[in-house]
């Protein structure tokens, strides 16, 4: 499969070794009420792409392909997150502190659930991950190895921290992978841009970006 629409240059892959990572698409981020929102951030924003990474996925499953989804999670004790991590944010509401959706960012919440919309199906990989990036303290790259996958393609929330720190770790580990432009948002416009750029300059120096149409135009011609 080629994406000649893709940046830098063209990205070619094979669906037998590739997986669809989806980050984050969690109430905690995307809904009123989570750990976004008690950043003070305006959610809404993030909302505004779930149409777009629904008919990936749904064209993604259809291929056959492999899907991994990853949830920003810690362990109810808190005991995997380090209180550096703990300690910055909003002061009155914390990472394990009690929210409209439960405990913030704890794993079994309702409000760390993935959304409605993108719910996975049994069988598709889930994984928890008390980082932002989605190897560091995940059985991501082992799942990976198992599976003879050597290309990602990235979807998810939010670009420039939990994304972009997961395509960085892909990238360190020998994987060319690819964010679809359209199915990614940041609370801030900016940074979102900036990092479609970072990633694709110098060459793909930590990957490719492509419109979601590129590969819903490949992904029909199966
Ligand atoms: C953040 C994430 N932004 N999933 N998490 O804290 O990007």
């Amino acid at each position: 499969m080629t994406l000649a629409r893709a940046q830098p240059f063209a990205f070619r892959f094979d669906l037998a070794h590739a997986a669809l990572v989806i980050i984050d698409m969690q109430r905690d981020f995307i809904e009123p009420g989570g750990f976004g929102q008690t950043l003070g951030n305006d959610v809404r924003r993030l909302e505004a792409i779930v149409p777009a990474c629904r008919a990936v996925l749904a064209a993604w499953r259809q291929a056959g392909a492999l899907v991994v989804h990853t949830r920003e999670a810690h362990r109810p004790d808190l005991s995997d997150c380090p209180p550096a991590k703990r300690g910055r944010g909003a002061p009155t509401l914390r990472i394990g502190d009690p929210g409209p959706m439960g405990r913030i960012l704890v794993a079994g919440e309702p409000g760390n659930q993935i959304i409605p919309a993108l719910a996975p199906l049994a069988g598709e990989v889930v994984l928890d991950k008390p980082g932002k990036g989605a190897f560091y303290a995940t059985p991501l790259q082992a799942l990976l190895h198992e599976r003879g996958i050597s290309h990602l393609l990235f979807m998810g929330v939010t670009t420039e921290v939990c994304v972009q720190t997961s395509m960085r770790e892909a990238n360190d580990r020998g994987y060319d992978a690819l964010l679809l432009e359209d199915c990614t948002e940041s609370y801030f416009p900016a940074f979102k841009a900036a990092t479609l750029e970072m990633i694709r300059a110098q060459g793909a120096i930590v990957g490719w970006t492509a419109p979601s149409a590129a590969l819903l135009a490949e992904l029909a011609r199966c």
